[in-house]
């Protein structure tokens, strides 16, 4: 395996002179660019099966100055195809991130970008979004993820939304931050790029001077959020939104005092997570990777920042690591909850994930353990149990847990131990 970076004598220049308040972020250091060798690995290996994983990670490649002629025209013509075939059909959020992708092209010779249209279809769709709201007790089509991302899309390419809705939709105490009373904070992070964009974007309109005043007071109480959910190991909520929340700090970095949050002690536990293997899924190692070379999704269409413009990085992709699955059998407790509680014991191979549990129990007693998925940017989704279907609009989902514990990982990853209580709830979020 080889693998060589470049760093062209540019960027390194551009780090050492541009003036360090103007980029007061944390960044892994040029030595240690090969740590993040296992991301880069992770997403190229990828099969793009689906369009929001495919636009999570061009968008993560083109924000860190990675070209790849080959790779880029794979994914836009993924994305591409996709969206023809079925664009009445993407959720809101996936739309958003196809046009952040799309439209995070540097090099204006390129052909690059993408049709105008999409934002006047994006449009429709965050309508919708706010519609599904009215009608439905305040609940969204999808989430508040997503309406982040169809802000921060419509204020980065110039779509049109109101401001004073916006400001309205994104008040911190909205229910929608919250899944089962706890901050979300991939969300939070998410929203305050959106804000933040808007916030930027409309400094000089007079007549929105209270709607904008809005916003910041928002801004500045989400970030406060944020701050709270710092761990000891300095994670910021847990490591799969740690990405997101670096990305809200590093620009809104107005709200809060340097001592409120040590950046080089949630980069070091983050570079060591990547060496153990955590962020297997391209998703997740699309979402991570902007943060740690000090990119936000704010610096979409803007020209250039801080560090690493235009880096080069030529890596010879092996294979991914083999699964350790190994001959020997474990046993593991399996249960439906729904009102009553459906039991089994079930053996697997040891090294099988949660969904492999559930397809043998599936065997076992279709009635009772039959379930349907779906394939989404993180793996695959339970969509449904017994025949019981999650609902957005009544905040239904089904819920994995362990030992009474909720995963934070999904069916498709999270790999079971012999002995363990394993258990998919149907819980209100
Ligand atoms: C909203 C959300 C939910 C909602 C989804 C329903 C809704 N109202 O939209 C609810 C609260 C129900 C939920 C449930 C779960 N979630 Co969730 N969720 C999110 C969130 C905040 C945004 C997802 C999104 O819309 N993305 C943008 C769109 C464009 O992409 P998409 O692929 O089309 O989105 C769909 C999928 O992401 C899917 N989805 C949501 N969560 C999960 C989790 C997994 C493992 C999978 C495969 C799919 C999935 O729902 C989205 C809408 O349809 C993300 C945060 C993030 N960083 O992405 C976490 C996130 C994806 N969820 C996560 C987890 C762990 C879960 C659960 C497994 C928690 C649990 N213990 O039960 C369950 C899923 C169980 C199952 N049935 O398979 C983790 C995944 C980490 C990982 N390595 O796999 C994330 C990253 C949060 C975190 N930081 O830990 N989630
Ligand atoms: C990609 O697809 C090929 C062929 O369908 C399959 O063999 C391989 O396991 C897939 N790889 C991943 C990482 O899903
Ligand atoms: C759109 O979704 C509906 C329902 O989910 C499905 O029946 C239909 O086939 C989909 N259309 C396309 C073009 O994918
Ligand atoms: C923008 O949307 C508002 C409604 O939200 C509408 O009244 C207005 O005409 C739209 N403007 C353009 C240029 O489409
Ligand atoms: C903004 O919204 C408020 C309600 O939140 C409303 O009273 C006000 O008239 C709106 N202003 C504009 C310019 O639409
Ligand atoms: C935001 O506004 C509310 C009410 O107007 C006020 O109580 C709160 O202190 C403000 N928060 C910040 C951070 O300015
Ligand atoms: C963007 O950068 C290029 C060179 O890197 C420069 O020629 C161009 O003027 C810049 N554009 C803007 C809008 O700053
Ligand atoms: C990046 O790599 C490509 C091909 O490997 C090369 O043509 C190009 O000049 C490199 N760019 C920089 C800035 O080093
Ligand atoms: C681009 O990616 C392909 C496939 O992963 C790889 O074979 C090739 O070496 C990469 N090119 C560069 C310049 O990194
Ligand atoms: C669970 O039990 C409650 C109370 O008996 C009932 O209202 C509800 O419909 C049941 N839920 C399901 C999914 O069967
Ligand atoms: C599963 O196995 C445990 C012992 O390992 C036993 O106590 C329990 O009754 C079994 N449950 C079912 C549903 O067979
Ligand atoms: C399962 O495999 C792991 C290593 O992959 C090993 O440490 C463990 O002892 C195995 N457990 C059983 C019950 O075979
Ligand atoms: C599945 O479970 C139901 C309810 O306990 C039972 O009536 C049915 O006979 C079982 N089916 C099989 C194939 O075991």
């Amino acid at each position: 395996m080889r693998q060589s970076y470049h760093l062209p004598l540019m960027g390194l220049l551009l780090f050492f002179l541009i003036p360090s308040q103007l980029c007061k972020k944390c960044v892994v250091s040029e030595g240690e660019l090969s740590s993040l060798a296992p991301l880069l690995r992770t997403m190229l290996n990828s099969n793009y099966t689906n369009v929001a994983q495919a636009a999570n990670v061009l968008l993560s490649l083109r924000l860190v100055g990675m070209q790849n002629q080959s790779i880029e025209k794979q994914i836009i013509r993924l994305i591409k195809d996709n969206v023809e075939k079925k664009e009445s059909n993407l959720s809101s959020g996936q739309l958003a991130l196809v046009i952040l992708a799309l439209g995070a092209c540097h090099n204006p010779d390129e052909k690059c970008g993408f049709d105008s249209h999409l934002v006047d279809l994006l449009e429709e769709k965050f309508q919708a979004e706010i519609a599904n709201m009215e009608k439905h007790n305040g609940n969204p089509l999808t989430n508040y993820y997503q309406l982040s991302l169809d802000v921060l899309a419509l204020c980065l390419f110039n779509g049109n939304y109101s401001i004073n809705r916006t400001a309205e939709l994104f008040n911190p105490e909205n229910k929608n931050y919250y899944f089962s009373d706890q901050f979300s904070v991939d969300t939070g992070g998410m929203a305050v790029l959106a804000l933040t964009c808007v916030r930027r974007r409309n400094q000089q309109i007079k007549t929105d001077q209270g709607n904008l005043e809005r916003i910041d007071n928002y801004t500045e109480s989400l970030v406060k959020k944020i701050l709270l959910e710092i761990k000891e190991n300095g994670l910021i909520g847990n490591i799969y939104s740690t990405g997101e929340a670096m990305q809200a700090l590093f620009v809104s970095s107005n709200y809060y005092r340097e001592n409120e949050w040590n950046c080089q002690k949630t980069l070091q536990t983050v570079v060591n997570e990547i060496s153990q293997g955590a962020f297997r899924i391209p998703t997740a190692a699309a979402q991570i990777l902007p943060a740690l070379m000090g990119k936000t999704y704010l610096d979409v269409n803007r020209n250039s920042s801080c560090v690493y413009d235009n880096f080069n990085i030529s890596i010879l992709v092996p294979g991914p690591a083999p699964p350790t699955i190994s001959p020997s059998n474990i046993k593991v407790h399996y249960s439906v909850k729904i009102n009553e509680t459906y039991s089994t014991n079930v053996t697997v191979l040891n090294g099988s994930v949660f969904l492999d549990v559930m397809e043998a129990a599936q065997r076992q007693n279709k009635t009772i353990f039959g379930f349907t998925k779906e394939e989404s940017s993180w793996g695959p989704y339970i969509t449904s149990v017994q025949g019981l279907r999650a609902n957005n609009n009544d905040r239904t989902y089904w819920e994995l847990l362990s030992g009474g514990k909720p995963l934070s990982q999904g069916v498709g990853s999270y790999v079971v131990h012999s002995g363990e209580n394993l258990e998919i709830r149907w819980s209100k979020y």
